[in-house]
C-alpha cells in the first residue's frame, strides 16, 4: 500500500522567509519541508513536497497524486481564491485533499475570503503558520488509517 502524502504549494510560496515575515512567519519553504518530513515520518508516511508558480503544474501534480498518494496537503496560494482549474482537478481525483493556508485568510482582505478549493476539499486548515502544514498531514494520516 502506498504511504505517500503529497504536499503541493502554489505561487510565491518559494519567497517565504524572505519578505512579509509579519504575515507568513520567518520560516522558508525548505524549513517547512523539513517539518513536514519529520511529522510524516513519526506517523509512518513519506512526503512528496513540491512548489510551482504555474497553475498547470499544480493541476498535473494533483492528477499524479490521485494515482500515487493517500492524500494531498495543498497550499494553493492565491490560486485558491481564483482557480476553477484546481477546483476541477480536485473533483477529478479520488484521494482526500486538505486545503491549507499559513495565514487566516478570513481575517485578511475580502478578496482572500473566497476559496474555490474549500467546496471540493475534505477540510480546510488556515491561520496556524507553518503548523497548518503539519496539522494537515496529521489529518490526512488519520483519514488514511
Ligand atoms: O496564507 C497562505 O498560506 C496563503 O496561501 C499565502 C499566499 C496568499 O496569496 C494566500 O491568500 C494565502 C501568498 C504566498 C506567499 O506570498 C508571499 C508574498 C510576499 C512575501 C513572501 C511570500
Amino acid at each position: 500500500m502506498t504511504k505517500t502524502i503529497f504536499v503541493i504549494n502554489g505561487p510565491n510560496l518559494n519567497a517565504l522567509g524572505k519578505r512579509e515575515p509579519g504575515i507568513y512567519g520567518a520560516k522558508t519553504l525548505a524549513d517547512i519541508e523539513t517539518d513536514c518530513r519529520e511529522a510524516a515520518r513519526r506517523l509512518g508516511y513519506e512526503i512528496e513536497f513540491r512548489q510551482s508558480n504555474h497553475e498547470g503544474d499544480l493541476v498535473d501534480w494533483l492528477h499524479e497524486a490521485g494515482d500515487k498518494a493517500v492524500g494531498v496537503a495543498l497550499n494553493p496560494g492565491a490560486y485558491g481564491h481564483t482557480s476553477i482549474a484546481l477546483h476541477d482537478a480536485i473533483r477529478a481525483i479520488g484521494v482526500p485533499v486538505v486545503e491549507l493556508h499559513l495565514s487566516n485568510i478570513h481575517a485578511r482582505e475580502s478578496f482572500r475570503h473566497t476559496t474555490r478549493i474549500a467546496p471540493v476539499a475534505t477540510g480546510v486548515i488556515c491561520g496556524f503558520g507553518p503548523s497548518s502544514y503539519t496539522l494537515a498531514i496529521t489529518a490526512l494520516a488519520e483519514l488514511a488509517s
